[in-house]
């Protein structure tokens, strides 16, 4: 595979449905600059804009694409004064660039404020960072304000939505790079599995994790690692901490490995001690059950929402089994009752960020349902889509404890037991999903997840700590 020939063929497509979409202006794509840290004289880790690191490939602090109608793509590349070369490594000249991206015509960043003015008096569609409306000089262009192109925010707008639509279905590129990124994060979550033990620290965990990512290609986390011990993996974002993980309780595990620019965001749940036990297994059977199923339901034409309401189900028929809720599965989902225990939607867009662009088809808006508000996704699925499948049961203490909803819900729910498991935590199972022509293939799939195979590997990991 040719990198730079699947990037041109990627902007292909942008500039067909760019062309066909009725707006005949100029569109400047900025990469962003490094965003500096108040009051000290560092900066952010540097984050390039997806849809510039999309349409180019690369990632260049002050890099920026533009495109005309007529004249087709230009490549600004960065450049770094003698006095910044002291401190930094220099960036990728234009030659090189033009190289990489496959963009012929790439030219030092001096000439952007030329091409600027070359639109002087036209109307344009300004995509990518927006920083450079207020940092222009550090774009190397003097005097935007002057400059009579006018940001057209109708047609800002509407090639931004036709743009993100497109990177919704992943070419080899960036199939390439994600499966990368997932078999880093798989690498990951098995030196944890393995290395977990009673009387280690959340944070001691989350080390040993992110060491294997690095180790495996990770250029960074694709986001901040999510390690809960007992009742903190009921936090759906908890951070790692200092708490010390006991034989008997649960440890969940959210966290992906980032490589070029793409994500990787995958969740196990394990016991301490080597195995899952009493309502436990129960549980993250459950969960297990409610995750295979919508897998096994994945694909193209199938509504993402749809996978949700019936993992919902599942999570709710569950419940009733297990003695926590009462009734029909129909009217507790209805009732969205199983939102108390599955306050999050099933997944969401993976790509360029853990929660990729565009996972709602356009026109659709999230609902105000309590089991729906947080679903990121609501599209039919198609061959290239990459999703997460991330079902879970928790028992978060605020929500179960809230008075108006064990008002709500008094018949619903066996409060007496809720009232137990207060302080069981949580758990979710969740995998990477690329969506193919006739099904799914789970990207994730080398991590194990049926409660035997994660015992057998706990068991491994504590017998090579004792041995
Ligand atoms: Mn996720």
């Amino acid at each position: 595979m040719n990198d730079a020939n699947v990037l041109r063929e990627r902007r292909r497509r942008v500039e067909a449905a760019w062309s066909a979409s009725g707006h005949d202006v100029p569109v400047l794509i900025p990469a962003s600059l490094p965003i500096p840290i108040d009051g000290t004289d560092q900066f952010h880790e540097f984050h390039a804009h997806p849809e510039f690191q999309y349409l180019t490939g690369v990632a260049e602090p002050g890099a920026a694409l533009a495109w005309e109608p007529d004249a087709g793509w230009t490549l600004f590349a960065p450049s770094l004064t003698i006095e910044d070369l002291v401190w930094m490594s220099a960036p990728p000249s234009a030659d090189e660039l033009a190289g990489t991206t496959g963009v012929g015509r790439a030219q030092d960043r001096a000439e952007l404020g030329g091409w600027l003015e070359s639109q002087r008096g036209r109307d344009l569609a300004l995509l990518g960072s927006r920083d450079i409306e207020a940092r222009a000089s550090e774009y190397g262009v003097d005097a935007w304000s002057t400059l009579e192109a006018v940001v057209d925010e109708d047609a800002t707008e509407r090639l931004g939505q036709a743009l993100a639509e497109l990177r919704r279905a992943k070419d080899a590129l960036e199939l390439d790079r994600m499966t990368r990124a997932v078999d880093a994060a798989v690498a990951g979550h098995l030196a944890a599995q393995r290395h977990a033990r009673h009387g280690l620290s959340e944070r001691a965990l989350q080390i040993e994790m992110e060491a294997e990512f690095f180790r495996q290609g990770g250029a960074r986390t694709a986001y901040s690692s999510i390690v809960g011990s007992g009742p903190n993996s009921a936090i759906l974002h908890g951070t790692p901490g200092e708490r010390v993980m006991h034989d008997g309780e649960l440890v969940l595990i959210d966290a992906g490995a980032e490589i070029e620019g793409y994500a990787s965001d995958v969740t196990r749940t394990f016991p301490v001690s080597a195995d899952f036990i009493g309502i436990q297994r129960d549980i993250y059977n459950v969960v297990l059950a409610s995750q295979e199923e919508a897998i096994a339901a994945a694909g193209p034409g199938v509504e993402y929402k749809s996978l949700h309401l019936q993992a919902s189900a599942t999570i709710a028929r569950g419940l009733v089994d297990l003695g926590l809720l009462r009734g029909s599965t129909e009217d507790l989902v209805a009732a969205d009752a199983h939102a108390l225990f599955f306050p999050h939607g099933l997944g969401h867009m993976l790509g360029l960020s853990t929660h990729d662009c565009a996972g709602y088809l356009e026109g659709r808006v999230p609902e105000d349902r309590f089991g729906l508000a947080y679903l990121r996704t609501d599209l039919p699925l198609a061959p290239g889509y990459v999703v997460t499948i991330e079902p879970g049961i928790y028992f978060v203490p605020a929500l179960l404890t809230d008075p108006e909803r064990r008002e709500r819900y008094t018949e619903m729910v066996n409060w007496e037991m809720v009232d137990e498991l207060l302080d069981f935590g949580g758990i979710r199972i969740e995998d990477d999903v690329l969506i193919t022509d006739d099904g799914c293939d789970v990207m994730s799939k080398a991590l194990p997840k049926a409660a035997a195979e994660i015992e057998a590997i706990r068991r491994e990991g504590l017998g090579a700590a004792h041995g």
